[in-house]
């Protein structure tokens, strides 16, 4: 699909751009003045990860949303296993490593100049609530691109800055309403509610969805500590 020959301005590197949804996206600037997203382009022509291709084009059931005037702010109750992270939102980055081609480190300027994508769903915890939230942040699958993933990435860790730690198969990941949201009900997300960076999707249980995300590390195997309720008992995949 991508030949060595081809040169940057070639229907190829234009097709991927579309393909990756990242057209016009010009935000990231390298040190050597490229985008990320040209540096990232201009690199593709290595073997190209037909898994990951397969998966963003395959449609994926979008999860009907709800109108703002359905979100129950007070229906959302704190759940937190351990404590609080302090985080500091001037040092803090986010990375994404493992085996991708390009591993990541981005500071939450960088992370909030990508496309928003918002979004009112029905969060549902196992112990018996539910609340309908708006999210709003950077879709999971602009940053799993710009890292490049090998061919054999199957999963993905989410590691916390409390500790919590979950991993989520890459389908799920790559879902257009999985985002690492820093929006809550239409401001800042609050610090109890997962700041600077948390995972909201529709399409998976309260567990799943990590706060003070730090880093995600893709895999191809699975380890055998899957995640922090997992490994007491709870069902890995969540789906809702
Ligand atoms: N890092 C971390 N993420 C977490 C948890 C946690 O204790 N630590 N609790 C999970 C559970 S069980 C739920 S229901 C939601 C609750 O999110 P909230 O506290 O914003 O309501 O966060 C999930 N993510
Ligand atoms: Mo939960």
């Amino acid at each position: 699909m991508h030949s060595p020959s081809d040169t940057p301005d070639s229907l190829p590197r234009r097709s991927f751009l579309r393909i990756a949804g990242l057209t016009g996206a010009g935000w990231i600037v390298t040190s050597a003045g490229l985008t990320l997203v040209e540096s990232v382009a201009g690199k593709l022509f290595m073997p190209v990860n037909d898994r990951l291709d397969a998966l963003l084009l395959k449609p994926q059931k979008l999860i009907p949303e709800f109108p703002v005037s359905a979100i129950e702010p007070d229906a959302l109750i704190e759940n937190t296993f351990r404590f609080i992270p302090r985080i500091d939102q001037t040092t803090f980055r986010l990375t994404v490593d493992g085996a991708v081609n390009k591993p990541l480190s981005l500071d939450l300027t960088t992370i909030q100049q990508m496309p928003l994508t918002s979004m009112v769903m029905r969060h549902v915890c196992v112990e018996g609530w539910a609340a309908i939230v708006q999210w709003g942040g950077v879709r999971l699958r602009d940053l799993i691109q710009l890292a490049q993933p090998k061919a054999d990435v199957r999963y993905v860790y989410f590691h916390s800055a409390d500790g919590y730690y979950e991993s989520w198969d890459l389908a799920s990941a790559l879902h257009p309403q999985t985002v690492l949201a820093y929006q809550m009900n239409r401001a800042p997300l609050p610090a109890k509610n997962g700041a600077p960076l948390r995972l909201a999707s529709p399409i998976k249980l309260g567990y799943k969805l990590s706060k003070w995300v730090t880093g995600m590390t893709l895999v191809s195997e699975l380890a055998q500590q899957k995640g922090y309720w997992e490994d007491l008992g709870y069902e890995w995949f969540a789906g809702l």
